[in-house]
């Protein structure tokens, strides 16, 4: 068990489109849509990563709270999460947390979205399995360069995508190069999951090993390949694209 909190960069991921059966349940509990602005809040250790997200992950098995943060902004995430937000200044109203709705992730998948940093434009919210309600906000940005979790997700999703509900062109199937490493190349959790023979997202043990070794690889000797720090270290860009992100208004960051 971890000591000292971890801190998350909460990357705020706009949601532009929600799919007709979200917009039927929002017409029926009467929430207005037209003029608010809602953002899925994903917990990120890799904010520098940004660039190659090519999705963003909920789960079918959470109810998540749409939350008020004013000006006609809403958060997306689990209530566990905007309550310890509520007490990080984060929000508001100090130890203010009451959700205005719950939304269950399955209402969530297929919505358009727009990523802070993302290169590409306009992307999806699909559905992954192994999401921990307990953990972060309960919403993970997919950057399945270099998250094998997020690879391994993304290679189900699109060979399966009926089983999944999903439609096979909301998968982008190619992670996009961002962060360079002399051992395992620029696509690190590709490499990595080929490597160990990963077959599936719940082949827990086999990818807590690619997990650590992607982060060592790729936080002390992983360049950045994208973006206004393109050419500089993971470890001197990282705190730089973090405060940029915040600094735009597009993450918070949060502790837990
Ligand atoms: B990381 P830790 Cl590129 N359930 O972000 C499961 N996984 C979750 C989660 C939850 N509720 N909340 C966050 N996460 C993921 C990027 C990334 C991440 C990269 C590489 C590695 C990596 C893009 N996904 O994490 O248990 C999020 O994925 C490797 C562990 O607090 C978050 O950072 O250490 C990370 O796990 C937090 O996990």
């Amino acid at each position: 068990e971890a000591v000292l909190p971890q801190e998350y960069t909460g990357i705020k991921i706009q949601v532009t489109g929600f799919t007709d059966d979200a917009i039927k349940f929002f017409q029926e509990k009467g929430f207005e849509l037209e003029g608010k602005k809602i953002y899925l809040v994903a917990a990120t250790l890799r904010p520098e990563t940004m660039y190659g997200q090519t999705c963003c992950f909920v789960s079918r098995k959470i109810d998540y709270g749409l939350f008020s943060v004013g000006n006609g902004e809403y958060y997306i995430c689990t209530k566990r999460a905007f309550k310890n937000m509520s007490y990080q200044d984060l929000t508001p109203k100090r130890g203010d947390f009451d959700e205005t709705l719950i939304v269950n992730g399955s209402l969530l998948v297929g919505s358009k979205i727009h990523a802070p940093l993302a290169e590409i434009q306009s992307l999806r919210v699909l559905p992954m399995e192994t999401i921990l309600e307990a953990k972060g906000t309960g919403v993970v940005t997919c950057v399945p360069s270099d998250s094998p979790d997020d690879f391994v997700t993304i290679r189900d999703l699109y060979t399966k995508p009926d089983y999944y509900g999903i439609e096979e062109s909301w998968v982008v199937k190619d992670p996009i190069a961002i962060v360079g490493t002399p051992k395992y190349g620029d696509k690190c959790a590709e490499y990595l999951v080929n490597e160990l023979k990963i077959h599936s997202p719940k082949d827990t043990a086999q990818l807590t090993k690619a997990k650590e070794l992607a982060y060592k690889e790729g936080y002390y000797s992983g360049k950045l390949l994208k973006g206004k720090y393109a050419g500089q270290s993971v470890e001197e860009a990282k705190p730089k694209v973090k405060n940029d992100l915040v600094a735009a208004g597009e993450a918070i960051v949060y502790n837990e």
